[in-house]
């Protein structure tokens, strides 16, 4: 049961995020997203979403069969990566027509530029050549995402700060034109390990679609632990022996932040000093990498095999969370839809 007050009895504030069933979910996925919204879950109500209509805005990159197995292979994730269905809300975008009826007021109010200004189209679009619409619009579908239950807080990898600070001023600018509809929601993002970059390219940050390219440029969360530690002793780095963060180059400031990132006791300044006075290579630094992503990953891959193994007990969190979601959702569009002078 989904727990909405705090000890005190007060309402707890509301978190919203979701991944794009798209690709292989990788550790930079876990790092920015995941790993935080397992962590935080008690302190807030928290929405977990499998954003699948935002999956269809590169329609070549989705095979229209696997989808719906992607769908719940990403649904399983959340629940092997630390998320308790017993008290966050887990669902499937797809099943709640609420966010495809926001996003269409929400397109109607907001400008042009601010979508032609988005960091990560001008990326995709730049890449693709020719692009749909719906890449364009998808930061507004990620704004009824978030506004549709009210969100405080956006639990996100750097790379989404942009788009949550665009729904943001989505919700001013609705507010401003037909009254007090939206609560404005901010980003919530780590300080350290929100942008994991490529092992790869470490001035690319890691990515599900160039993970599907390229063998050697992340490691996926139910990759096995030989090509795990493969990625990692691959990455790139350099020939130097600096160690220090602040002095390090960028393939060693993304391993330094990682190993951090996957906590133990031991501090990057720590880590630095050790291997410096042990005198070690960069391959030393990998190789503990590689076994903090290992103690990471084998729980998940363990948990993960369990949840597919029950395929009742994904679809009974999944109905169970579109319920609630399309409970929540409904007076808030709404409201939205009055507001504009639409609907009854
Ligand atoms: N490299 C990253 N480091 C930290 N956090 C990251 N996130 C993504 N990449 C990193 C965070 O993971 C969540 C889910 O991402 P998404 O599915 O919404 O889309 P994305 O950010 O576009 O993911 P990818 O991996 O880069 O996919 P493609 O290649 O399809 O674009 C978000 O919270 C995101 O910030």
């Amino acid at each position: 049961m989904t727990a909405t007050t705090g000890p005190d009895g007060a309402p707890k504030r509301r978190v919203f995020s979701g991944v794009q069933p798209t690709g292989k979910l990788h550790i930079g996925n876990y790092v920015g997203a995941l790993a935080v919204w397992a962590r935080e879950q008690h302190r807030f109500d928290s929405l977990f979403c499998v954003v699948d209509l935002h999956a269809l805005t590169v329609p070549e990159a989705v095979d229209p069969g696997g989808l719906r197995a992607k769908v719940r292979e990403v649904a399983a994730l959340y629940v092997a990566a630390g998320v308790d269905p017993d008290r966050s809300t887990i669902f499937v975008q797809s099943e709640v027509p609420a966010h495809s009826e926001l996003a269409w007021l929400l397109t109607c109010t907001t400008p042009l530029g601010w979508l032609q200004r988005m960091t990560q189209f001008k990326a995709k679009s730049g890449r693709l050549g020719s692009v749909g619409t719906g890449l364009l619009c998808y930061p507004v579908l990620q704004a009824a995402d978030i506004l549709l239950y009210e969100t405080d807080l956006v639990p996100v990898g750097e790379d989404q700060r942009q788009h949550v600070e665009l729904a943001r001023d989505v919700a001013l600018r609705f507010n401003s034109l037909f009254g007090e509809v939206f609560v404005p929601p901010e980003a919530m993002i780590r300080s350290g390990g929100a942008r994991v970059m490529g092992l790869d390219d470490p001035t690319a940050k890691m990515s599900k679609s160039t993970g599907e390219r390229a063998p050697g440029h992340s490691v996926g969360l139910l990759d096995p632990p030989a090509v795990a530690r493969k990625a990692i002793m691959g990455a790139r780095t350099d020939s130097g022996r600096e160690f220090r963060y602040d002095e390090a180059t960028p393939g060693v400031r993304n391993l330094i932040e990682l190993y951090e990132a996957l906590g133990g006791a031991e501090s990057r300044d720590a880590l630095a000093e050790r291997l410096d006075r042990e005198g070690k290579g960069y391959g030393h630094l990998k190789a503990e990498v590689a076994e903090r992503v290992e103690a990471t990953l084998a729980p998940i891959r363990e948990a993960y095999a369990r949840i597919v193994a029950d395929p009742a007990y994904l679809d009974g969190i999944l109905a169970r969370g579109a319920e609630r979601a399309r409970d929540l959702a409904a007076p808030v569009l709404r409201r939205a839809q009055r507001a504009a002078g639409v609907g009854t």
